[in-house]
């Protein structure tokens, strides 16, 4: 199996940690990325297999899975064990609407912050009022998630594909200077206990570094890597 993976892609990254967690062998391949350009000039693979040209890509021998939600749920078939949605239909369905959350409603908010603190490399660039905005909506779905929450060890019964999509985009908000508030101690209790398994432990020390790199002005290259 063989993951077509963006080295800072939090989609990519859902399914990084997913592999690790459900210690499923696959062979990853890093597309190139630099603050300047971002993704482009794409690797020809990605063109030719994704219809959208984004990553994550999953090639399983013939069979070719783009967008992250639809490879994780591949993978739990293919790999149930250890199973990263819970089970019932009831709960699965609650599983899949907050793991669709960030990536549909919560994330579009953040990409704001992308586009003005990331990809704007010069601060005096940066537009003040689109960022106060977007750290306006940004704290109503932290309120939000607090809420799902409310104490609980996971958003689901079990440790799940929920989890792991929500902590990479708020991860991805606090790392462009929009955390949750303190006053919100069950996710941030949350975010404790997510940050320490070795899955996610593993792909924060990988992003971190890649991010420096990026910030450095290097342009991560094509090529393997280790998961
Ligand atoms: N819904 C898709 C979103 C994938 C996506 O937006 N990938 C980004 C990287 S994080 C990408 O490839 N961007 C390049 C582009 O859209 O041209 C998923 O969950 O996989």
């Amino acid at each position: 199996m063989k993951l077509i993976s963006g080295p800072l892609s939090l989609y990519t990254a859902k399914v990084r940690i997913a592999l690790r967690e459900k210690g499923v062998p696959c062979d990853l391949w890093s597309v190139p990325f630099c603050r300047a350009t971002g993704y482009d000039p794409k690797p020809a693979d990605v063109l030719r297999l994704h219809p959208k040209g984004q990553v994550p890509i999953l090639v399983d021998g013939e069979l070719v899975v783009y967008d992250s939600t639809q490879i994780l749920e591949y993978l739990e078939e293919r790999n149930p064990e250890p199973p990263l949605y819970p089970s019932g239909v009831t709960e699965r369905a609650r599983c899949r609407e907050v793991e669709a959350y960030p990536d549909e409603v919560f994330f579009p908010k953040v990409f704001a912050l992308v586009q003005e603190v990331f990809y704007k490399a010069d601060p005096a660039a940066h537009d003040a009022d689109r960022i106060a905005e977007a750290q306006r909506v940004i704290g109503e779905d932290y309120d939000r998630f607090e809420r799902r929450l409310a104490g609980r060890e996971w958003f689901c019964p079990t440790f799940s594909v929920a989890d792991i999509a929500v902590f990479m985009s708020i991860n991805y908000a606090s790392t462009l200077g929009c955390p949750p508030p303190e006053k919100h101690r069950s996710l941030a209790a949350w975010l404790a206990r997510t940050a320490k398994r070795p899955s996610v432990a593993e792909e924060m020390r990988q992003i971190s570094a890649d991010a420096a790199r990026v910030f450095g002005g290097e342009t991560l290259p094509e090529g393997p890597r280790a998961l």
